[in-house]
């Protein structure tokens, strides 16, 4: 059965995934994966902003690979299935730009 995620395409690439870089996201060197470090007032702030993520992240089957160290959250987003980008990395990162830009 076809994936209904298939890899980013060069096209989907231009599209999609430059307003991301213009926001802050960059190119994992050696893997075709996107990252971007967050940083909140606080503990609480991070980890409720982490909570939003990870419900969305559930919903969709669709997880981060995250690191938090008090007010920093460090977020590579990548699809395992393809072994690269697909559109549910660049759903997961819009959603999250907007989770961060509405937390404490
Ligand atoms: N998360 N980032 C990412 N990539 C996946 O391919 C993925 C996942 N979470 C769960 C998941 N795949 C499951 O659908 C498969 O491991 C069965």
């Amino acid at each position: 059965m076809a994936n209904k995620y298939p890899k980013l395409s060069s096209e989907d690439r231009t599209q999609y995934l430059a307003p991301l870089q213009s926001a802050g996201w960059n190119l994992v060197d050696q893997r075709d994966a996107i990252t971007k470090e967050f940083k909140f007032k606080d503990f609480n702030a991070a980890f409720g902003f982490m909570t939003r993520v990870a419900m969305l992240a559930e919903k969709m089957d669709h997880h981060p690979e995250w690191f938090n160290v008090y007010n920093k959250v460090q977020i590579t987003l990548s699809s395992h299935d393809v072994n690269g980008l697909s559109q549910r990395d660049i759903k997961l990162a819009n959603f999250i730009e907007q989770a961060a830009k509405s937390s404490l």
